[in-house]
């Protein structure tokens, strides 16, 4: 048995006026409350610091650069890292990340028991638009305000397991698990931000998009039997309502947690990585299954060409 106690910390609303240190704070109590129930990984969510800024449109896109990190720990974030490192708790969250160089990332950080950097991901897939979009009723921006990753989708060795994160997006697109799972990953951990309703499709409100989080996820987890702990920042920011449904899926793709509200909540689970073995053994053998002479079109093409 190779247990890990993980909290999923989900985060209510960030206002676009609320300081990084009112978030740490936050961020400080949900730790607290892992603590407390034992957790030796607590996971946030996507651009865990700051409101979805995204949604708003700005022509000088260096004006957005306020809501990026340029070093990682830093002042606002060094209390996290303190009090992870005193508690022994391994952490991962989101951020907006601008390097010295001046690459603008969606990014998300593992730190270990120690307090290590141990694994940085950037988002691959970034949904939205770049240019503002008078049909939208808000707007999602991320194309305008990140570059799409560099790093693609890594898995470390770390916390007696093999873990690997993705970002909100990512979650939805078969590839990046299938990715981390031919790396032989034992828990994927998710960050998102996702509206509650589709600008373009009045038909696509909460509850699809509860649905469609909880479809991703799982079968994520099942297709390549992995623990995903998938954590949401929810609520209503500044009028843009994002859903909740924070998750916790196991090897076998079944919810074992799911957040109930849409404020800052905190799911505890214990999660045994031995329990990834079996399904890796046999339906998902991947090496005893896969037939890679027929899946060329996956990565050769981007986009679909129908018959003719
Ligand atoms: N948010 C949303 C997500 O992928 C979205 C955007 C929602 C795309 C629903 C497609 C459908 O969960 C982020 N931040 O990627």
């Amino acid at each position: 048995m190779r247990l890990i106690n993980v909290a999923a910390a989900q985060l209510g609303p960030i206002q676009k006026g609320d300081t990084r240190d009112a978030v740490v704070s936050r961020m400080l109590a949900l730790m607290d409350g892992a603590k407390s129930r034992g957790a030796d990984l607590i996971v946030y969510p996507e651009l865990a610091l700051t409101t979805f800024f995204p949604r708003w449109y700005v022509e000088e896109t260096a004006e957005a650069d306020r809501w990026f990190e340029k070093t990682m720990p830093n002042e606002a974030t060094a209390p996290l890292f303190e009090r992870a490192r005193s508690y022994g708790m391994g952490m991962s969250f989101g951020y907006a990340e601008l390097t010295e160089d001046g690459h603008h990332f969606n990014t998300s950080i593992l730190v270990d028991q120690s307090g290590t950097i141990v694994g940085k991901y950037r988002k691959t897939h970034l949904p939205g638009h770049a240019e503002y979009s008078k049909e939208r009723s808000f707007q999602h921006l991320e194309k305008r305000y990140f570059e799409p990753g560099d790093t693609g989708f890594k898995a470390w060795r770390t916390m007696g397991g093999i873990f690997g994160m993705c970002i909100c997006n990512d979650r939805r697109w078969p590839e990046t698990y299938r990715v981390l799972g031919l790396q032989g990953v034992e828990m994927v951990l998710i960050g998102y931000n996702t509206p509650a309703v589709n600008p373009l499709r009045d038909a696509e409100g909460p509850s699809e998009r509860l649905f469609h989080n909880r479809l991703s996820v799982q079968a994520g987890a099942y297709q390549n039997s992995a623990w995903v702990v998938s954590v949401a920042k929810a609520g209503i920011e500044d009028g843009h309502h994002l859903i909740g449904g924070s998750l916790i899926v196991n090897p076998a793709g079944e919810i074992v947690a799911e957040a109930k509200t849409e404020g800052d909540e905190l799911l505890v689970h214990g999660c045994d990585l031995d329990d990834t073995v079996f399904g890796k053994k046999t339906v998902f053998d991947f090496a005893r299954h896969r037939r890679i002479e027929h899946y060329g079109l996956i990565s050769e093409q981007t986009g679909v060409i129908a018959p003719e």
